[in-house]
């Protein structure tokens, strides 16, 4: 009996090894609204349960409506060790609703794609999100995420006027323009202007030291606002905007 066994296993296939990296996704679906800064992000958290280092990868996949912010995390892993990396998920603004899926390693993970509701504030229904330039650290979303805290910086010190604009696909009504800045170093001076064929100012603001101004002015259609600034106070000398909201 006993050479039979050993004659299996000498036949049969060795059983793999289990895999000593671990994979999970966080959340396991996400519901995700269509819009440049309605992105939605995923936790890919890679375990090693090994006793030796490795490399550890996994590669992600998406239909070509979605956007994804990498389609590959790979990271070093000593013995124990857990990864976890962000991964942010958006769709463009008219891409169709319904149900899409995200592949990552050998796990799927539903997404539910919708537009932005009709009551939604003017700035999640927009459909571009662009500034004259930028700073990795403080990116354009940073002035339309609703925290006070993080803000949109150009990337030009010194240089001026900068710009921060909102566009919309369809015509939307605009009379109102609240922009937020950080406290101390924040924006001086600066235009708001919509687009009628070019960019006409509706209001200027001047010699502000507050951290959020108002701008009201008759109602205006319009495709596009944009802040175009001027000057800033302190630090750096560079536009920072901390919020804009239009309505
Ligand atoms: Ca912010």
């Amino acid at each position: 009996m006993k050479i039979m066994s050993a004659l299996l296993c000498a036949l049969l296939p060795a059983a793999p090894p289990p895999d000593p990296v671990h994979l999970t996704v966080d959340p396991r679906s996400l519901p995700l609204t269509t819009g440049p800064c309605n992105a939605r992000e995923l936790s890919v958290r890679l375990a090693n349960t090994s006793t030796q280092p490795l490399y550890a990868d996994a590669e992600l996949s998406a239909p070509r409506a979605l956007h994804l912010q990498r389609t590959l995390v790979s990271t070093w892993l000593p013995a124990g060790y857990t990864s976890t990396v962000p991964v942010r998920v958006s769709a463009t603004t008219g891409t169709p609703p319904g149900d899409y899926r995200i592949r990552v390693g050998a796990i799927d993970v539903p997404v539910t794609l919708s537009a932005p509701a009709p009551s939604a504030t003017l700035v999640t229904r927009a459909a571009e999100v662009t500034a004259a330039s930028f700073r990795a650290k403080n990116p354009i979303c940073a002035a339309t995420d609703g925290d006070p805290a993080t803000f949109w910086s150009d990337g030009t010190t010194k240089y001026w006027p900068d710009w921060f604009q909102l566009g919309w696909n369809t015509p939307v009504t605009v009379s109102r323009a609240d922009v937020t800045t950080p406290p101390g170093n924040g924006l001086r001076d600066w235009d708001v202007q919509v687009w009628s064929g070019g960019w006409q100012t509706v209001a200027s603001v001047r010699g502000n030291t507050a951290t959020t101004r108002t701008s009201r002015f008759p109602p205006r259609p319009t495709s596009a606002v944009r802040i175009l600034t001027l000057s800033g106070n302190g630090l750096g000398d560079l536009s920072r905007i901390a919020e804009l909201t239009v309505s």
